[in-house]
């Protein structure tokens, strides 16, 4: 369903990735395309308007445009905010409130057409094979030739109970013996299939809202057809407001709808797309995933990914302190077995550089330089067993304080010793650099610095 949105944004967002610095303007530009992107896509205007402030507000007020990435730092702050306006920010209960007495029942509700009849055997298909539910199903249309043979022709297929008919029953008396029998017969789940109008009229409204009232549903789920757009946001808000519903199924979302109603019905309705339906067979229903679905919009996976992996331990002032320390030359152990602290908190070395662009050269580089996380480990640990005094001035370490530290450390003095060597070239390398204005740039991940490896163009 999102395509076409998808790839614009990817187009818009890439572009930034690919420049290293960027200025407010280029910023403003970017948000100015997906702004467009975002129209095109059908979404709605005062969701577009509060999405692109909220971005800007990120990734201008903070410090993102000084960050090492700046380009990635936006992404991220995209990707976060499309998973709010698709999920409300909050952490919304998306699945099904099954935790009321027995039988729960469950109100379909909407348009025409809409997917009503396909999305309640869809549910009950669900509900009985993941949950094991024993479901029972009933069609309140009695208006349409043929709706309640088709919904007893679906249940059969999917082996689910589906209420027995008897002509000229209406809607009312239906729900009532439908009720009954789920009670009597013990079943967990009870699904109302309600009929459909072209429009939103009163007498739909009323018939409605009585069906309601007798039944007292659990979940009142609005089906929504995500091709036809903001006619689907603005039907879930009037039956919201008329009938109040829980959530959400927006169908069709297999077809090539634009995704406008997708991304603007939680946030025009205040409620939650609970399931979407993705073809027409009885297995085509996914639940709703906020988070996933702003992942496949942009399609950047790995970036959003080492974005949220180094922001969860590298604090940026941190590494810039230590940077400007590096280049004065003041750079002690302590800063040091912050950085080997740092990237360990990321995980694997392994696994951080298979993120990176373009890791495979740094990746050699560490296996020449013997560079593995037991290692970091062992560094970290002789650092550690150093005084404070020792760590600012390493120069005082004499032979016996090298052998305490070895032992205090589970290591052997030359571990020790290599240790200290390293540090002495990466501090020097550092002085260099310094001198020539250069920054430090170690791995690029918040100026965190893999000590004993060269920095690319120092040498
Ligand atoms: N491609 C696709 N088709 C769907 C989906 N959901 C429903 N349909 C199709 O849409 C058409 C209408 O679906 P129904 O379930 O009969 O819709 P309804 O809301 O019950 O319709 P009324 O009872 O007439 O109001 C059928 O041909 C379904 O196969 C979906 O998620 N994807
Ligand atoms: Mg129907």
């Amino acid at each position: 369903m999102f395509d076409s949105l998808s790839d614009k944004l990817s187009v818009i967002l890439e572009a930034l990735t690919k420049r290293g610095a960027l200025k407010e303007a280029d910023v403003e530009d970017a948000l100015e395309k997906v702004r467009v992107a975002l129209l095109d896509a059908d979404v709605a205007i005062k969701v577009v308007k509060d999405f692109i402030s909220s971005v800007r507000e990120k990734a201008i007020g903070q410090n993102i445009l000084k960050s090492v990435t700046p380009g990635q730092m936006v992404v991220k702050i995209v990707h976060d905010e499309l998973t709010t306006i698709l999920s409300g920010g909050d952490e919304l209960d998306t699945s099904i409130n099954l935790s009321s007495t027995p039988p729960v029942t469950m109100l379909m509700i909407g348009l025409q057409g809409s997917g009503k009849t396909t999305t309640t055997a869809k549910l009950a298909s669900l509900l009985t094979r993941r949950e094991n539910k024993k479901v029972l199903l009933s069609s309140l249309d009695i208006y349409r030739p043929a709706a309640q043979q088709q919904l007893a022709v679906l249940a059969e297929q999917i082996n689910v109970r589906c209420l027995d008919l008897i002509l000229g029953e209406q809607p009312i008396a239906i729900t009532k013996r439908a009720l009954q029998t789920a009670q009597l017969e013990g079943f967990d789940v009870l699904i109302l299939d309600t009929a459909g109008r072209l429009h939103i009229d009163d007498t739909l409204m009323q018939e409605v809202a009585s069906i309601r009232d007798v039944a007292k549903p659990t979940e009142t789920l609005l089906v929504a057809d995500a091709m036809t757009g903001q006619d689907a946001v603005n039907s879930a808000r009037e039956f919201n407001e008329k009938i109040g519903i829980t959530g959400i199924a927006l169908t069709r979302v297999d077809g090539d709808a634009r995704g406008g109603a997708a991304l603007s019905m939680r946030a025009v309705t205040g409620q939650p797309i609970k399931f979407i339906g993705t073809g027409e067979k009885t297995d085509a229903i996914e639940e709703f995933n906020a988070e996933r679905i702003a992942g496949s919009i942009l399609g950047m996976g790995d970036i959003i990914g080492l974005v949220e992996k180094a922001q969860q331990v590298v604090d940026e002032e941190d590494a810039e302190r230590i940077t400007k320390k590096m280049l004065r030359g003041q750079f002690t152990l302590e800063d040091m077995a912050e950085q080997l602290r740092q990237v360990k908190k990321m995980g694997s070395l392994e696994g951080l550089l298979s993120m990176l662009p373009g890791a495979q050269k740094v990746k050699k580089q560490i296996s020449d330089h013997n560079l593995n996380d037991g290692m970091i480990s062992r560094q970290e640990a002789i650092i550690l067993s150093m005084t404070l005094a020792e760590r600012r001035n390493p120069k005082i370490l004499n032979g016996s304080r090298r052998r305490r530290i070895a032992s205090g450390s589970g290591t052997s003095v030359q571990d020790v010793n290599r240790l200290l060597k390293q540090f002495k070239q990466v501090s020097s390398m550092m002085k260099k650099a310094g001198k020539k204005g250069k920054r430090g740039m170690g791995l690029g991940l918040g100026n965190a610095m893999i000590p004993g490896m060269t920095p690319p163009g120092i040498r």
